[in-house]
């Protein structure tokens, strides 16, 4: 059956609503934008946001009941989360699924403990700047320097392997089968990296300083290209499987298991009323996902009378005006935002002889954002901020599941008095 394109257009755009979806298609004017080249844009202002996020002010998202960073003494030896007591397990999986024909073997399973671990690290150890970003928070929770060891160089310690085609791994859960919060990751994933991209790894240190417990220490996974649940806490028990299918908790929850880490732009609170005449200075945060970052955009939209939203249907979208802004660039001095002793030589992203930047803004990292507003009339007006990934689509084009990353247009409401 054939569809006038004017009204399929109109019956995709309806379930989208009916989905309740931000999501605008992105029209060829919206790409014509000029973006200033990295080299020229200003390093981020002074008393803006840290670029590494201290590791207690993380926003903190832990399942688990006790919090397995709330234990002390005792109960932290027990539960193997000290340096001392720490433990990771690697094994093959024993399941017997009817779809799973062949079955797994490796020849050492292992019982690492944290020296091994950093002894390792000696010798295969990376350091990369990311974000860490809930695929269901509206907002970064941390941006950090993590340092470990890639999981490959850990796996290969476990001798030879037959029938692994999955990864499935886990951290402590007060014991309780219950409370397990599992992520899992392909064979090829962990073992395999392709150029300018970083491998996953077992972390345990933040920003130059031990892995806090908070922040999963002694040891946790972090996956660079993946949204925060990926990267498990507390990590103690890796099983090698040839179960192909994905088993993380997340994927429970209606979330897509193989999601990326999405581009997207944050906005910063805006004062609620501004005096006329005064520039209005507007910030936010942006993180350069799975498909890059080229700019971000606001659109300032003046309102009249009483607030409503703005429904994903109205036709204020088609018109809407929007303006490059100013990303930060890269910090002016490097030695101030990393910590003593780390050189950019050393972080993966970063030129080895060089020390710059491969990219900006680094992949699966947070840069913060700017525009002024100059010359406001009196009155009511909401503010709206988006990115565009280096593809040329405004997010969240062109996918429509926020399922897979949270990452709708905000908008902020201020009035010019
Ligand atoms: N063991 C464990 N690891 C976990 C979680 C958890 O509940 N338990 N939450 C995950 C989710 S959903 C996110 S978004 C990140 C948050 O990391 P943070 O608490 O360091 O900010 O941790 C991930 N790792
Ligand atoms: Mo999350």
């Amino acid at each position: 059956m054939k569809i006038p394109r004017r009204q399929f257009l109109a019956s995709a755009a309806a379930g989208l609503a009916s989905a309740g979806l931000a999501t605008r298609l992105v029209t060829a004017a919206d790409q014509k934008v000029p973006v200033a080249p990295v080299g020229e844009r200003p390093p981020p202002p002074a008393g803006s946001q840290p670029f590494l996020t201290p590791a207690g002010d993380f926003e903190d998202v832990s399942r688990g009941t006790p919090k397995p960073w709330s234990l002390q003494g005792e109960a932290l030896a027990q539960a193997e989360l000290t340096p001392e007591t720490w433990r990771l397990e690697v094994t093959a999986d024993d399941a017997v699924l009817d779809y799973v024909k062949e079955k797994t073997s490796i020849s050492r399973p292992l019982s690492l403990d944290l020296p091994a671990l950093r002894e390792l690290g000696r010798k295969h150890a990376v350091r990369y700047i990311k974000a860490m970003q809930c695929l269901n928070i509206p907002g970064p929770l941390g941006q950090g320097l993590w340092e470990g060891v890639p999981l490959r160089d850990v796996l290969r310690l476990a001798g030879k392997m037959m029938n692994v085609r999955r990864i499935y791994y886990w951290g402590f859960h007060n014991g309780d089968p219950k409370q397990i919060f599992r992520s899992s990751l392909s064979y090829s994933q962990v073992m395999e990296t392709p150029p300018e991209e970083l491998p996953v790894f077992l972390a345990y240190r933040l920003n130059g300083e031990d892995l806090t417990l908070k922040r999963g220490g002694p040891v946790r996974m972090v996956v660079p290209w993946a949204h925060g649940f990926k990267s498990v806490k507390w990590l103690q028990r890796i099983v090698l499987t040839n179960d192909y299918k994905a088993n993380d908790t997340y994927a429970e929850k209606n979330n897509d298991p193989e999601s990326h880490l999405k581009t997207a732009a944050y906005l910063n609170d805006v004062a609620k009323q501004v005096p006329s005449g005064q520039a209005v200075m507007v910030t936010g945060r942006a993180i350069a996902g799975w498909s890059g970052l080229q700019r971000v955009e606001t659109w300032l939209r003046p309102v009249n009378g009483e607030v409503a939203e703005l429904g994903e249907d109205d036709p204020a979208w088609e018109s809407a005006k929007w303006n490059a802004c100013q990303l930060d660039g890269p910090p002016g001095n490097w030695s101030s935002v990393l910590p003593k002793g780390i050189s950019t030589k050393d972080v993966l992203g970063f030129d080895r002889r060089t020390g710059q930047p491969r990219s900006w803004p680094l992949r699966y990292s947070m840069v913060g954002w700017s525009a002024t507003l100059n010359g406001l009339a009196r009155g009511r007006y909401e503010l709206r901020a988006r990115a565009v990934d280096l593809n040329g689509f405004a997010q969240p084009e062109p996918r429509s599941m926020l399922k897979t990353g949270r990452n709708a247009i905000q908008v902020r409401r201020f009035e010019v008095v």
